[in-house]
């Protein structure tokens, strides 16, 4: 088949609370989409505490994990499944540093944040990381397959 029908690397993007009451939803999407990357999966939820630890289950321990905990669960957040070519490494290039004031302008994070417990977006990073968050986050049912009319264009 050619390059564009096949399942290209997939990621788990995160718009948080903050990004939701701020906003941004539609300003983030454009930016994956624009960029020629294809949403396979979205939904909206306040996750449980116990999904949020399990998200950021490699940070239990560490002195901010409570409130890392408490934040993501504290309102709705945006949960997403983007694919395409690098799309797990390419994404934090767009999202930016975990510190929004590391991240320079023209990223996510760099563009709309100021503050590490308030960084607006979670993106996989690896695509380790990416298969164990899709799992935790979708049923294989919720994802969808589809080949967009532009993929001969991006691809
Ligand atoms: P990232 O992969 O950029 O989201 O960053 P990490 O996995 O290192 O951290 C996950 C989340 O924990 C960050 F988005 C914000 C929060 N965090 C803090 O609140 N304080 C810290 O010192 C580090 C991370």
């Amino acid at each position: 088949a050619p390059a564009c029908l096949e399942r290209e690397e997939l990621s788990f993007i995160m718009i948080k609370p903050d990004g939701v009451q701020r906003g941004l939803i539609s300003d983030i999407i454009a930016r994956f989409e624009r960029k020629g990357y294809k949403l396979v999966g979205i939904k909206v939820l306040v996750p449980t505490q116990a999904l949020a630890a399990k998200h950021y289950a490699e940070h239990d321990g560490k002195p901010f994990f409570p409130k890392l905990v408490n934040f993501l669960s504290s309102g709705p957040v945006v949960a997403m499944v983007w694919e395409g070519k690098s799309v797990v490494k390419y994404g934090r290039t767009m999202i930016g540093a975990t510190n929004p004031l590391a991240s320079p302008p023209g990223t996510i994070r760099g563009d709309y944040g100021i503050d590490t417990g308030r960084n607006i977006i979670h993106g996989s990073d690896s695509v380790e990381s990416a298969q164990r968050e899709i799992a935790l986050w979708f049923k294989a049912e919720e994802l969808a397959d589809y080949t967009p009319s532009t993929a001969a264009w991006v691809y």
